[in-house]
């Protein structure tokens, strides 16, 4: 059976286990933490040498990068629902895809400066303790994200979805990272000035599976509020497997 290693509150983690939960596909999940279980020789060596999840083991066959992992996944499996064989439509998911890398993927940085100080329950860190303790990002953050935000709220206005008029590959990636920050989840990026993206949201939750694929939003709730350090998110995980597992039918 597919070996998904991950662990859930990673983003492009969810990315692989929402698509197996739409499309049914049975998977293990083997709880994999990025710092500890990934550094080790064990999976550098058998998994991914850049020691980072997601990673699958389909039966001896071993990968990693998510957006490698979806394009696998749906071109096995012939899901040409989400990754149409038309050309154009294939280059524009493409497109999609290598900008998220250091693009969309930046937002990340934001959902990780506002969930360390609240879990260490450190008030006005100084950006020597942000960059020591959170996921760093690039230099001009702010401007990523701000750019990323219009661009894909533009997109949005000129199609339902990323690419054309059927959700995609492409919607799947990106709502992982962006979906995760509304108010109502880990509260972190005010969606205000992007009436599409929030359209687009409402879209993505209508999708199979939505629930339980992002029962840890729900769990860690507001990242502003968060106590009682690692284990809170520890715990969060946890639990989030075990939802992960039932939805599989694995648990
Ligand atoms: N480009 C990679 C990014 C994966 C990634 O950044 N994963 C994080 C967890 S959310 C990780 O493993 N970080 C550990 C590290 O960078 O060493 C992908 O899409 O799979």
């Amino acid at each position: 059976m597919l070996k998904i290693y991950g662990v859930p509150n990673s983003q492009p983690v969810r990315a692989v286990v929402w698509l197996c939960l739409i499309k049914r596909l049975p998977f293990e999940f083997v709880m994999t933490s990025q710092n500890v279980t990934a550094k080790q020789s064990e999976y550098l060596v058998n998994v991914n040498p850049r020691g980072t999840i997601p990673a699958i083991d389909d039966d001896g066959f071993v990968l990693w990068e998510s957006n490698a992992i979806l394009i696998y996944l749906a071109e096995k499996h012939g899901w040409t629902d989400i990754w149409p064989d038309e050309l154009t439509a294939r280059a524009r998911i493409n497109q999609y895809l290598h900008f998220h890398h250091r693009n969309t993927r930046e937002l990340v940085a934001v959902w990780s400066r506002t969930l360390w100080p609240s879990l260490f329950n450190v008030t006005d860190p100084d950006e020597g303790w942000l960059s020591r303790n959170t996921f760093p990002g690039l230099k001009n953050n702010d401007e990523v994200v701000r750019n990323t935000l219009e661009i894909i709220d533009g997109m949005l206005a000129a199609d339902t979805f990323l690419v054309g008029s059927t959700i995609t590959i492409a919607d799947i990636c990106a709502y992982e990272e962006l979906g995760q920050n509304q108010a109502k989840y880990a509260n972190c990026i005010d969606y205000a000035n992007h009436k599409n993206i929030r359209r687009w949201f409402l879209e993505m939750e209508k999708l199979p599976r939505h629930t339980e694929a992002h029962a840890i939003w729900v769990l860690l709730g507001d990242l502003n509020e968060i106590t009682g350090g690692m284990k809170t998110v520890a715990r969060a995980n946890k639990e989030a497997e075990r939802i992960w597992a039932i939805a599989a039918g694995t648990g």
